[in-house]
């Protein structure tokens, strides 16, 4: 593959936006290569600037579980911009998406609709201090809630891929209320309650982990979350942003059947376009300007044609119900993987659920950030060279998700596994 325009889009925007990206991972630093520039998607496919195609398994991060480019949400989209892009005004469209999440959550009664992910979290983290007026909250080392000063300590997904899990320009005071716990331990958060009675406002968790490379929750793990928060009267927050919508109609708290009481969500109920919600019990909800005393507010918040984006695709996701589907072709690329690996005698871990995987070039379960840590990141950029010059595109780090769309069929994953049969280590 040659990139020799991308190479030359890169030098002219690391001369105008730092480090050349407007989101660290994008930058490729950990996997040894320079960013492609994308041109345009189709479907599964990504075309870069040099005319090469890629099947990609970043999904734009997960937003893109039907795929880039789909027909309706894009039809959805144009309709409703050719009313005007934003008012700044209240309009129909962002109650529907509301009713929508209302109704696939029986956790939630009512929703915030905000701009980005990391919006949501700011928000229910405000608000979970706001309702039990405590400052403390837990976090799980490896987790990344977007780049919320308070929370971007022992973080995972960019932070952890630069090897910096915390930033620098966050005061103290900003992080001495975020308890670090490690993920899959709830002894660790039993005894930060016994150590911090009364003071301890939210415990904020990935239910599925997705920023460490995928990590599930252990058997009991949120569970146990769910009574230590009741019993101590803090509130659980199921940060969904990926997890929502990806795993089935809803949330992984579906799955798991224990209720968060605020769930934060993003990427796919925005269906490509910047989105984030937060959302919980009225009781809670309520307490949120102009209702109540927790002030939040946004430019753009509940924009008509991201939202319009979004309404279409949870509309597509409700019909086609394609989750079966997913978890099964997901199933296959990671045995087909397996098989090719052990045969090549290369140790890896697979972590999988529903349609997001990660492969890990380690050969210890991986269950938590010191697990995950122990992964061979010079392999894995080997890795991601090899398949991007064969074609496919996967996360420019170990420490990520990778995601499969309702586009993705049996011949792209074939094709995959060809390239994976070539990979020399
Ligand atoms: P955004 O602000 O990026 O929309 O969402 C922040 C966020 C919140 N919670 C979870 C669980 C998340 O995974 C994210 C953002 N995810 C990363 C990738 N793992 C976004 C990609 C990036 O940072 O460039």
């Amino acid at each position: 593959m040659q990139n020799r325009k991308s190479a030359q889009l890169f030098k002219k925007a690391q001369k105008v936006i730092p480090g050349g990206v407007n989101s660290p991972v994008r930058a490729f630093k950990s996997v040894g290569a320079a960013p492609i520039f994308i041109q345009k998607a189709k479907g599964p496919w990504l075309y870069d600037e040099d005319a090469n195609r890629y099947i990609d398994y970043c999904g734009s991060w997960g937003p893109m579980i039907l795929g880039h480019a789909h027909k309706d949400v894009l039809a959805a989209v144009k309709k409703t911009m050719a009313n005007g892009t934003s008012y700044g005004i209240p309009t129909r469209l962002e109650t529907q998406l509301a009713e929508m999440i209302v109704a696939a959550f029986p956790s939630i009664d009512k929703v915030r609709l905000v701009s980005s992910g990391t919006e949501a979290v700011m928000t229910a983290i405000r608000l979970a201090r706001g309702a039990t007026a405590r400052d403390k909250v837990v976090k799980f080392v490896g987790c990344y809630h977007g780049h919320v000063d308070s929370l971007l300590v022992s973080a995972g997904s960019g932070l952890m891929t630069l090897g910096t899990p915390s930033s620098r320009g966050i005061p103290k005071d900003f992080v001495k209320n975020t308890l670090p716990a490690p993920y899959n331990n709830a002894d660790a958060v039993e005894k930060l309650f016994a150590k911090y009675p009364g003071q301890i406002a939210a415990v904020i968790v990935e239910p599925v982990a997705g920023n460490m490379g995928v990590v599930p929750p252990k058997p009991g793990f949120l569970k146990k979350l769910r009574t230590l928060c009741t019993k101590n009267r803090a509130l659980l927050i199921f940060d969904e942003v990926i997890s929502g919508f990806r795993l089935t109609y809803g949330g992984a708290q579906t799955i798991y059947k224990t209720k968060a009481d605020l769930t934060t969500l993003g990427k796919i109920i925005g269906g490509g376009f910047p989105i984030g919600a937060v959302g919980g019990k009225a009781s809670i909800m309520n307490k949120l300007a102009p209702e109540g005393a927790v002030y939040q507010a946004g430019t753009l918040s509940g924009n008509p044609v991201c939202v319009a984006a979004g309404i279409e695709t949870l509309r597509q996701l409700k019909t086609q119900n394609p989750y079966k589907k997913l978890a099964v072709l997901t199933e296959y690329l990671c045995d087909g993987m397996t098989e090719q690996l052990d045969r090549k005698g290369i140790g890896h871990k697979i972590n999988r659920i529903g349609s997001m995987f990660t492969l890990f070039f380690n050969d210890t379960e991986v269950t938590d950030y010191t697990t995950a840590a122990k992964s061979d990141t010079k392999q894995y950029a080997k890795y991601f060279r090899h398949m991007l010059n064969s074609g496919v595109y996967l996360p420019p780090s170990q420490f990520e998700a990778n995601f499969i769309s309702t586009t993705h069929k049996k011949t792209h994953i074939d094709q995959t596994l060809q390239a994976i049969e070539n990979l020399k280590l």
